[in-house]
């Protein structure tokens, strides 16, 4: 009987196993920064009690985010290049030969569809386009863990092959190069469109690729005071918060008497400025410098003398991003601010207006604006 294989002419020499071979260890490397850096990011923004993410140095979050976002793009042109060379195999015959075997084929699945569904949500996401009906950092989290499960038994099942094809000398004669697309042409278009991604994508955040940046949602340079707005004032109907009603508010379990600022009190307080970045789990960036009063001095006016965890409470109650976690090492740093101005002008609303929590290696939802309350915790 003839295999399905044979029915279906792949006879193109491009698909051999050595390209497979050097398609998949990038493709191993480039999946594992990304998921490295990404778990980096859900442990700092929901820190566990073992998990202590420093304030300094103050833009690793900003390299740890960046290198999650290029990584994962620049891992989509060679997934599919690398499942266009290695596609004729799914008809392979016999389509079992060992238990082992069996394995093997049967994580083609996790890996091929969790990997898919990885780059699928991770794009969606940073275009604010969720077309699916569960919670982007449930579902990206749980595809990643079986994606990378299934990539350790496939590495554990392809090693010793993987190894084999590249370190057998190619032999020309034997394997004549196709007329139309060469294997060096082939590898220059995954590698090549793989590059170019990383550094459309690299410029929303590192400053000289800045003009690269067309596959960027959000431009570092355009919005409102010269950088991007993620949710606007409007959005939260904070266009024009009162200042004869407006009150910082610092209080909690440490805080024996609750104290209040009005803004008038604020701006007459000693003022500290720093150029911080705010870095968007969405992969951009963006440094300013920001003035305002440190919080370890507020804390202190309120009569916490060692800094601790506290929580950051935005005026608006029904917000998503209403509420940040401070940590001590973080409400201690004496560049974590109550921002009042960036660059010399008070916030635009749409920075947060009155004033903003900036600090130094946030991720961008923990910098958060319109602030109402310090809650510091017993
Ligand atoms: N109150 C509040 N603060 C917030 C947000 C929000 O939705 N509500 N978004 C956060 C996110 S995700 C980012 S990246 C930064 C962006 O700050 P910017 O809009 O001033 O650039 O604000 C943060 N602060
Ligand atoms: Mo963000």
């Amino acid at each position: 009987m003839a295999s399905p294989g044979r029915l279906i002419a792949f006879s193109s020499t491009l698909r051999d196993e050595r390209i497979a071979a050097i398609l998949g260890f990038a493709l191993a490397v480039s999946l594992s920064v990304s998921f490295a850096t990404g778990l980096i990011s859900y442990l700092v923004q929901d820190p566990g009690t073992w998990f202590q993410w420093p304030a300094r140095p103050a833009g690793l979050y900003r390299v740890t985010q960046g290198l999650h976002v290029v990584t994962g793009i620049a891992s989509i042109p060679l997934l599919l290049v690398k499942l266009w060379v290695v596609f004729p195999k799914l008809f392979e015959w016999p389509p079992v030969r060992s238990i082992g075997h069996a394995i093997e084929r049967l994580a083609l699945l996790p890996l091929v569809g969790g990997a898919l569904l990885l780059l699928f949500t991770g794009v969606g996401n940073i275009n604010l386009y969720r077309p699916w009906g569960f919670s982007f950092r449930a579902g990206h989290l749980a595809a990643a863990w079986l994606t990378m499960g299934a990539l350790i038994v496939h590495i554990g099942a392809k090693w010793a092959t993987t190894r084999d094809a590249l370190r057998r000398p190619r032999s020309p004669a034997a394997e004549p190069e196709p007329t139309g697309l060469t294997r060096r042409g082939l590898m220059g278009a995954a590698f090549g469109s793989a590059t170019l991604v990383a550094l459309l994508t690299a410029g929303q955040t590192v400053r000289p690729l800045a003009p690269l940046a067309v596959l960027a949602p959000r431009r570092p340079d355009i919005g409102p005071q010269g950088f991007p707005v993620n949710r606007t004032a409007a959005s939260v109907g904070l266009e024009a918060v009162d200042l004869a009603t407006y009150r910082l508010v610092i209080d909690g379990g440490a805080v024996a008497v609750p104290i209040s600022f009005t803004y008038e009190q604020l701006l007459a307080m000693p003022r500290r400025s720093a150029t911080l970045p705010i870095a968007c789990v969405e992969g951009w960036s963006t440094s300013q410098r920001w003035t305002g009063i440190p919080v370890r001095e507020l804390l202190a006016l309120a009569g916490v003398a060692d800094p601790r965890e506290s929580i950051v409470h935005a005026i608006h109650e029904s917000e998503r991003l209403r509420t940040a976690p401070l940590s001590a090492a973080h409400a201690a740093d004496p560049d974590t601010l109550l921002a009042l101005f960036v660059n010399d002008e008070a916030l635009a609303p749409d920075h947060g207006f009155p004033v903003r929590l900036i600090g130094p290696n946030r991720p961008g939802v923990h910098q958060t604006k319109w602030v109402g309350r310090l809650e510091v915790l017993a």
